[in-house]
Parts: structure tokens; C-alpha cells; sequence
């Protein structure tokens, strides 16, 4: 049984690596056949990237015995990339979290406690903290990585419950900017098409994403159109780095880091000198904007354009490139068939991250590069549920599920009344955004808070400053996580949790696609699944408080077993409910209808039947999108109907260039960036504990380029120290023609104290997303040493 199961992981391995790297091995050897006997297939989608990749679990005796990709699924057809294929390895790893675990103070150590007595912690602190200080003294922070049904319970409680919209997640740090860039450019947040354009597309626009590492399985789809067809498809990559992105592409624009406003005006500007623009489509779908309430004129935004022309644009770029480039560059963009645009953090994470998304918009829009067979204007989502868990679900501190904003009366009581709470039992106010709640619990204004499926002592901007706060005894802090994190060690409740396909719960990824995970094993010890915990401690709270809306929120939910019908009575209650009607309308989306479709559902559904053909693979386009259809005002072929524009246009901005808030000087003259790397996930709390995975990073580095690394006499290996004005680091250099020439860039993924580059970065914000400027500030680059052996490190 022993060496079956070995051969069987040995096989299951080979074959996702051949996948990996195009390889296919022949499948029918004697010994998988008999390796996999008594093995049963689970599936699911990927725990990791936004891609939202279908897998299927395999399980025998209760026991995980491999992942694999499917051939038939239609977003990765069978691959899966080393992260999707190894991260099973969480579910039985020996450091998983199996008992809840309390300590009174910071400084003491946990205590081992049954889930009764944790249960009643949590509901006596947030309990005592609401009485003192309302909903205002108590806040959840959670993750796009949580399922949707969590959520969506966690937000219920806390503002149906607790009164409070201190709701909140780290998709503020990461999709903020594109949900602020979609509304305000098209009205509704998210993708009109989807990742089928990938493969009609002539034109690739790939801008601050390194897709190669982040979203390795769509790059390969890129990849192969791109190589299927050398000549005609075209590919343009925008980063102040070559990254691994880089090497499929035409034209590579490298320049000064937070320059490429400038750079994207100057493409509209030869779009609209050349009359390259599409004028049928933007006379009869689009209107200009200065302001949200400042319509504008398409001269105003010609004469505005006027100041980037390709000269002004490429020297306000730092002269890296030609004008001529930019000329190309916009006309490989408007003259193809099929134009999709690509982004990620390098725009979003930007202290001007809405007007960089804005400007990517302006180009579809203005082109007509949209709505059509390979056309789309498409940002990707990092995490595998920031777009169904967090932008539907309501998990951000101004929205409400089903894409409703906190401060529209009429949607606030919509809500209340699904939930048969009183009206006026939702603040107007939204609550604090992510930065402005760490800033409350640094002031001690929030005594009790909830951190789910994130590790904020080490994802946050300058996090020297914002993890101060979370070590303050009369702030209490319940963690539910899989593992140890930075975070845990800074909690007074740790709360053990089931991982992936240990619960079962819908992710919905970039291209608006519901995927149902089932639970296929159990959780290890008394780990139990995040909906179990908060139904119990809300029950709890309801009891303590002697709050009858409190108890009415958890209602529906009583007494229902945790695996499967739990999860599914809070999805139902969410679409059947909450998304009716809605741009994001999931009605269709029962989980038996994503229990039949393999790859899931993309929204708008309303009904069974639109749901059970896939749902919708365009937005806003009659005859493939229901509610465009039934949602018409007029004869035209396409309907605007998102919630954000009345006039049921799409919004073309005059913004900008603006700088980041923090550049080199004299005293600290580098630009520091920080990002992924195709191995690790993240804080590394679960690819660290992967030996493949760690093995082939085990700490950050940071890169330099060889010209800078010359005249600072750094050489390959050296240790290299990097200081801000905020924190310092010191870590091994990588020297290679990478970062742009003035521009370090280090991988975030070190739990090291000396390697955490969060302790460097600044906490600037977008002043409309309120994202935190990750992606730019300023450093001093010294070398310390020669080559020092290091040594991995995770809590
Ligand atoms: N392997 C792996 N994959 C992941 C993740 C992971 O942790 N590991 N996380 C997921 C998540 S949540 C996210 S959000 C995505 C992120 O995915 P990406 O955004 O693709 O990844 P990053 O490395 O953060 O940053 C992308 C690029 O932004 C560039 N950049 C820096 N400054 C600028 C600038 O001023 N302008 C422009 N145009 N570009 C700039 C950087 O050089 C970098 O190459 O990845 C997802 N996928
Ligand atoms: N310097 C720098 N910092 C950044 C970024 C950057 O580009 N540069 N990017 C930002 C972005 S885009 C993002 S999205 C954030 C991400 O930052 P975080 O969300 O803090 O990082 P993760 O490591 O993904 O944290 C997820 C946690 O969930 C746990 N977990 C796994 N499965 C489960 C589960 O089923 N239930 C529960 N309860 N927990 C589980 C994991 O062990 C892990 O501790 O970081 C941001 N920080
Ligand atoms: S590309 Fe993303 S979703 Fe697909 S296997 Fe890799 S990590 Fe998972
Ligand atoms: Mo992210």
C-alpha cells in the first residue's frame, strides 16, 4: 500500500510538472492504474491565484493523495501551475492548527481550550467591546481568499449584528483601484468579457502584470497565441522591470517607475492625432468626464492631450524609450482585430491606481477594442475569491452585497429587509478602510477585531508602524487561519480552520465565474470550517448582548450540518436574495447547477436554464447577456446598464499624470518596488511549508541592475541593505538586467525579520480606492558583505 501510494504521488507529480513546462507522458502505465485503485476524484477550483484553475482532489481512505488539472476544463485544460499543483500538501501538513488557542495577554503563551470555551471568548470580548463602544469598537478584516458563503456570514453578522461596517480585506491592497476604474469608467465593476477573448485576441497589452509568474496558466494561453501566430499577434509590455512577462513581447516600454500615466495619455493622444479612434462607438456609447459630476466635451479632452505627446511623454518617462515606440504601441492597439489589455498590481497599487485604470479604459473605450471576439479591457484579479467573496459578497468597508453601495438608502434597506432586520440597523457611514482601521486599532479605538485567511503583520504597508496596534493588550484579536502566521503571533484567540476541500463554498475568479468546491476530506483534529465558527459565536453574541436581531441573523442557519448544508442555505440566502435583480444576479447558480457545470457559472444568471449553458461570456451585449436584453432601453446592440452610471454611458476621463507620493531624492535616491514570484504565495505561510516550492526560493532577494549594482559595487550574492525613511532591510542581490536603471525591486514573500520588506514600503493611499502605494517608494541601496549563507524562515 505504502510504495502504491508513493508511485502514485511520484506519477501524479511527474505528470503536473510535464504539464507545467508542455510535456505530455503517456497515462496508461500499469503502475498509476494500480497506484490509483481506490482512489476517488474531487472536484474543484485552485486555493491560489484569481486564474481560478479547475483541479480535481484525489482521495483515498480519507487521505489526500494528489491534484490534478482536467483536459477538458475550459481555463486551464488540464495544466495547472507548481503552486495549483502542490498546495494540497497543506492539508495533512504536521503544522497545520488542529485545537483553538488562547492566551489573556500578548505575552503569554497559548493555552490549548476546547471550541466551547473559544467561542465563548470571542462572544464576550466583541460582546463588551459593542457595549462600550458600539459597532465602531469592533471590526473583521478578511481575504480574498475566503470562500463567498464566509464572507458574506462574516458581513452579516458584523453589520446586520454589530451594527458596524467596519468590514474590510486585503483585496483594499490589491483590487481597490480596478473596482474604482471600472465604476467609474463602465459603470459596474468587473470584466465585460472574459479569458475566452484570450485566444481571438491580435494584440496583447500587458501592463504592470507580471501574468509569466502571477497567472502562470493564462501567460501560457497568451503564450501559445502569441507563438502560434509570430507575426500577426502582437504583444506590449508596460513595466519599469523586464520580468519573465517581458520576454514574449514585441515591444517592451520600460521607464521611470509611476510614469506611465503619461505613457498611456500619449497612446491616446496619437489614437485620436491619427484618428485611429473608433468615432461611430464613441459617439453613440461614450461621453467625457473631468469630474463625476463634470461632463466635458471631446475637444476639452484633445486639447488635454496636447500636453502628452509622445516627445513630452517619453522625456516625463525618463527617456527610456522613443516617441516613436509610444506611435507603434497605439497603433498595433487600435489597428488590431482584437485588442485585450492585461494589468495588475504595477497599476492598481499606485497612489493615482483609479486614473492609471481610468487611462487603460479611455483606450478600449475610445478604440472600440471592447464587447467584440478578442477585444477586452480585462484586469486581472489576484486572489482565487476577491471578485465573488469580496466585491459581490460585500466584504469592503463601503459595500454591501450584490454590488451595493453603504451609502444608497434605498440599497441599505433593501438588504435589511432580505434580513428581516429593523431599517436604520446598517450604518449610513461606511466604515473605516483598511489603512484607517489598523490606524484605529494603532489608537486603541478598536478594542476587538477578527483577522480571517490574511496575515496584515505582514501584508501591510510600512508594518512597522501598523503592527504596533495589534501588540496592545486592550485590543483583542481572534485569528482563524490554517497555520502560524506573523499575524497569529500577535492574537489572543487562534482560531483552527478547514482549508480548501476541507469545506465546501464557491471562489469566483476574474472572468466573473462561480466555481463550487465540495468538501472531499475532513479537517485535521478540530479544525472546523470558518461558516461553523461564525454561526456558533454569533449565536453566542446574540445570547450575551440579549440581542434579538443578532439571533435573527444566524437563524436560517441553525442547526444545519457544516459540510454541505450550511454553506449552501448562506449561498442561497445570498443569490436568491441579495443578488436579484443585481448586475452581479446569481440566482441560476444554485449549487445543483454548479454542482453539473464543471466549470462553473459567470454572472449576470438570473435563471436555471441562462446558468446551465455557462451563464454569460459578455457583458452588456444583446443576445448573450440576459440582462442586456432585459434590461434595454433602445434598439442599440449593447446595454450599459451598471449601477454606477445613470446615463447608461461609458465615461472617457481626462486624467493626469501625477506622481508617487514618495520619490528618490538626494538622500534616498532609489525607487524600491516590491512583488511575486512564481513559487510563493504571498507570506509563504503555505508554499514555505511546500519543500518543492521553498526549495527553489527559500528568502527574498532583492534585484538590481548591473549598471547601479557597478557603481555601488554590489557583485552577485553580496548582502545588500535597503532603508527608507520607514524601515530597513537587508537581503542578498540578484544583479541582472531586470529593474529599470534608479529602481530596486524586492519579492515580499520573507517572514525574516531582516527580509520583510514591508517594514520599508510606504503607506501612501490612492485617495479615491484609499490602495496603498505598494508598487513605489524611495530607498537608500548600500552593500553590507560579501555572500552570506542564509537560512529560510517561517513562523
Ligand atoms: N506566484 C504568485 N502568483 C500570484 C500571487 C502570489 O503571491 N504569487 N498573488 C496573487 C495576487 S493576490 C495578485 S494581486 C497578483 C499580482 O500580480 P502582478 O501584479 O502581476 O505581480 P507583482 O509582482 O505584484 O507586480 C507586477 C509588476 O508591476 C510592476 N511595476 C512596478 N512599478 C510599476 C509602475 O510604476 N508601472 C507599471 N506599469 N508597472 C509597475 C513590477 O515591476 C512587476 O513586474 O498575483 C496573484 N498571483
Ligand atoms: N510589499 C508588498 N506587500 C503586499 C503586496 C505587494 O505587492 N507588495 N500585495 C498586496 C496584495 S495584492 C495582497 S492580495 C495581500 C495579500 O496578503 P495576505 O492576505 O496577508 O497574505 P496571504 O499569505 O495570502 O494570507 C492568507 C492567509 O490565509 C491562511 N489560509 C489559507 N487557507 C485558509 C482557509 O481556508 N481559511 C483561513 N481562515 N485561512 C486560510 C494562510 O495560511 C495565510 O496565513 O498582500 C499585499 N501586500
Ligand atoms: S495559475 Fe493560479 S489557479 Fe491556476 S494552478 Fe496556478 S495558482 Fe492555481
Ligand atoms: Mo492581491
Amino acid at each position: 500500500m505504502a510504495q502504491s501510494r508513493r508511485d502514485f504521488i511520484k506519477r501524479a507529480a511527474a505528470l503536473s510538472a510535464a504539464s507545467y513546462v508542455g510535456i505530455s507522458l503517456p497515462i496508461n502505465d500499469h503502475n498509476i492504474a494500480k497506484a490509483e485503485q481506490g482512489v476517488s476524484w474531487h472536484r474543484g477550483s485552485c486555493r491560489l491565484c484569481g486564474v481560478g484553475c479547475r483541479v480535481e482532489l484525489g482521495v483515498k481512505d480519507g487521505v489526500p493523495m494528489g491534484l490534478r488539472g482536467i483536459s477538458d476544463s475550459r481555463t486551464n485544460f488540464g495544466f495547472v501551475c507548481m503552486k495549483g499543483m502542490h498546495f494540497w500538501k497543506c492539508m495533512r501538513h504536521p503544522d497545520r492548527l488542529t485545537m483553538p488557542l488562547y492566551r489573556e495577554k500578548k505575552s503569554d503563551a497559548f493555552k490549548e481550550i476546547s471550541w466551547e470555551q473559544a467561542l465563548d471568548i470571542a462572544a464576550n470580548r466583541f460582546g463588551t467591546a459593542f457595549r462600550q463602544g458600539g459597532g465602531e469598537a469592533v471590526a473583521y478584516y478578511g481575504s480574498g481568499q475566503a470562500l463567498t458563503e464566509e464572507t458574506y456570514l462574516f458581513q452579516k453578522i458584523m453589520r446586520g449584528g454589530l451594527q458596524s461596517n467596519n468590514v474590510e480585506g486585503n483585496p483594499r491592497l490589491c483590487m481597490a483601484s480596478a473596482v474604482g476604474g471600472y465604476l467609474s469608467s463602465f459603470g459596474a465593476d468587473e470584466p465585460i468579457g472574459g479569458y475566452s477573448d484570450l485566444e481571438k485576441a491580435h494584440c496583447f497589452f500587458i501592463v504592470g502584470s507580471n501574468t509569466a509568474e502571477a497567472h502562470p496558466v493564462l501567460f501560457r494561453r497568451i503564450m501559445r497565441r502569441k507563438l502560434d501566430n509570430r507575426e500577426t499577434v502582437k504583444v506590449i509590455n508596460v513595466d519599469p522591470r523586464v520580468s519573465q512577462t517581458s520576454r514574449i513581447a514585441d515591444m517592451h516600454l520600460q521607464f521611470k517607475p509611476g510614469t506611465d500615466l503619461a505613457l498611456l495619455n500619449a497612446m491616446a493622444h496619437v489614437i485620436v492625432e491619427e484618428k485611429l479612434y473608433d468615432e461611430e462607438f464613441v459617439k453613440t456609447y461614450a461621453t467625457f468626464r473631468k469630474g463625476k459630476n463634470e461632463k466635458t466635451t471631446f475637444d476639452d479632452f484633445k486639447a488635454k492631450l496636447a500636453d502628452y505627446t509622445p516627445e513630452k511623454a517619453a522625456k516625463m518617462c525618463g527617456d527610456t524609450f522613443s516617441p516613436d515606440q509610444i506611435r507603434t504601441a497605439a497603433r498595433w492597439f487600435a489597428g488590431s482585430k482584437g485588442t485585450v489589455s492585461l494589468w495588475t498590481m504595477g497599476l492598481n497599487q499606485r497612489k493615482r491606481g483609479v486614473w492609471a485604470n481610468n487611462l487603460m479604459h479611455n483606450l478600449h473605450i475610445l478604440t472600440g477594442q471592447l464587447l467584440k471576439d478578442g477585444a477586452d479591457s480585462l484586469s486581472l484579479t489576484g486572489q482565487p475569491n476577491a471578485c465573488g467573496g469580496v466585491r459581490e459578497g460585500g466584504g469592503l468597508c463601503h459595500i454591501l452585497p450584490g454590488h451595493r453601495l453603504v451609502v444608497k438608502e434605498k440599497l441599505r434597506r433593501q438588504v435589511e429587509n432580505s434580513w428581516g432586520v429593523p431599517e436604520g440597523r446598517i450604518p449610513a457611514k461606511p466604515g473605516l478602510h483598511t489603512m484607517a482601521m489598523f490606524s484605529a486599532v494603532n489608537e486603541g479605538k478598536i478594542k476587538a477585531i477578527w483577522i480571517n485567511c490574511t496575515s496584515p503583520v505582514q501584508s501591510l504597508p510600512n508594518c512597522n508602524l501598523y503592527n504596533k496596534g495589534m501588540e496592545r493588550d486592550d485590543v483583542f484579536i481572534v485569528c482563524t487561519d490554517i497555520f502560524h502566521t506573523l499575524t497569529t503571533q500577535k492574537a489572543n484567540l487562534v482560531l483552527p480552520t478547514a482549508f480548501h476541500f476541507e469545506k465546501t463554498g464557491v471562489y469566483g475568479c476574474t472572468e466573473r465565474r462561480s466555481q463550487l468546491t465540495r468538501k472531499a476530506i475532513d479537517p485535521p483534529g478540530e479544525a472546523k470550517p470558518e461558516v461553523w465558527i461564525v454561526r456558533e459565536w454569533a449565536s453566542k453574541l446574540a445570547a450575551k448582548l440579549g440581542d434579538p436581531v443578532i439571533a435573527q441573523c444566524v437563524k436560517p442557519f441553525e442547526g444545519l450540518e457544516e459540510g454541505y448544508e450550511l454553506p449552501k442555505a448562506i449561498w442561497d440566502e445570498y443569490t436568491q436574495k441579495l443578488t436579484a435583480h443585481r448586475d452581479n444576479d446569481l440566482r441560476g447558480a444554485t449549487y445543483e447547477v454548479l454542482g453539473q457545470m464543471a466549470d462553473g457559472v459567470q454572472w449576470p444568471a438570473p435563471t436555471r436554464e441562462h446558468a446551465l449553458t455557462g451563464g454569460t461570456v459578455k457583458k452588456f451585449v444583446k443576445g448573450i447577456d440576459p440582462m442586456a436584453d432585459s434590461e434595454s432601453k433602445d434598439d442599440l446592440p449593447y446595454q450599459f446598464y451598471g449601477p454606477a452610471h445613470p446615463d447608461r454611458t461609458l465615461w472617457i476621463w481626462l486624467r493626469d499624470q501625477a506622481d508617487p507620493e514618495e520619490v528618490p531624492d538626494a538622500e534616498y535616491p532609489f525607487y524600491l518596488s516590491t512583488g511575486r514570484i512564481i513559487d510563493h504565495w504571498h507570506t509563504m505561510s503555505m508554499t514555505g511549508r511546500i519543500p518543492e516550492l521553498l526549495r527553489a526560493n527559500p528568502y527574498a532577494y532583492v534585484e538590481i541592475n548591473p549598471d547601479d549594482a557597478k557603481k555601488l559595487g554590489i557583485g552577485p550574492g553580496d548582502m545588500v541593505e535597503i532603508k527608507s525613511r520607514r524601515g530597513v532591510n537587508i537581503l542578498p542581490a540578484k544583479v541582472y538586467q531586470g529593474p529599470v536603471e534608479g529602481m530596486v525591486f524586492v519579492y515580499w514573500h520573507d517572514q525574516h525579520k531582516d527580509r520583510m520588506i514591508n517594514k520599508v514600503t510606504k503607506d501612501a493611499i490612492d485617495p479615491g480606492s484609499k490602495e496603498p502605494e505598494f508598487k513605489i517608494c524611495a530607498v537608500q541601496v548600500k552593500r553590507v558583505s560579501g555572500p552570506t549563507p542564509l537560512k529560510p524562515f517561517i513562523v
